[in-house]
């Protein structure tokens, strides 16, 4: 199988961490949405990334959809996500504010690169900064409620939230805070010393 996009997106990272903790070796082929975009296009023409080729040759693209595939091949004793439906419930709202967090950060990070200055429109670019300084005052609550387990056991909650804060951290540095969110940052500061993450990295 071959994951198809760059590792400075969280989406591609998140896919990757994930399948070496699931256990599962993906071919990793750093092709870029930008600067790759005709060869991109050749293997999915919808140029998302991250894009997962299947052995068969079927094109899956959506990180949470791939990552959903590559739980059901590696099989329920090695699920990252918990099987209690409240602690179930609990990891889904970590994950959906941490990409929340991925998305708005990409779209602040499109609007100041890929948009001229001069069209650049500051209520939206307001209201973005708003929604991702919220889902991380959110998630740095959820922390502060139940702790997120790190080390070998890191699951998918604590990868998506590491994943998301190194990236906002790379591409819009000015909207984050670790004294804002010392949970967070000293999380992810763990995070990034496992194998997992070191073997992928952002840069
Ligand atoms: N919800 C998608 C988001 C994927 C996404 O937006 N990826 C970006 C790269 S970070 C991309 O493909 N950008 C190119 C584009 O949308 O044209 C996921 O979880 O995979």
């Amino acid at each position: 199988m071959k994951l198809i996009g760059m590792l400075d997106s969280p989406y591609v990272r998140r896919v990757a961490i994930s399948a070496r903790q699931l256990g599962i070796d993906l071919q990793h082929d750093a092709v870029s949405v930008f600067r790759h975009f005709e060869q991109f296009q050749q293997i999915n023409p919808v140029v998302k990334a991250p894009t997962l080729v299947l052995d068969d040759g079927e094109v899956l693209m959506d990180s949470t959809l791939i990552i959903d595939y590559l739980e059901a091949l590696a099989g329920p004793a090695k699920s990252l996500m918990p099987d209690d439906l409240k602690q179930r419930a609990r990891a889904l709202r970590v994950i959906g504010l941490a990409l929340a967090a991925c998305e708005k950060s990409v779209q602040l990070y499109y609007e100041r690169n890929l948009r001229p200055a001069e069209i650049q429109y500051q209520p939206w670019i307001e209201r973005v900064e708003g929604q991702l300084a919220a889902a991380y005052s959110a998630l740095e609550q959820a922390l502060e409620q139940q702790p997120l387990v790190g080390g070998a056991s890191i699951a998918q909650d604590g990868i998506t939230v590491a994943v998301a804060w190194s990236f906002t951290n790379l591409v819009v540095p000015d909207q984050v805070d670790a004294k804002r969110c010392p949970r967070i940052a000293e999380f992810t500061e763990q995070a990034e010393k496992l194998e997992a993450f070191i073997a992928t990295p952002i840069t």
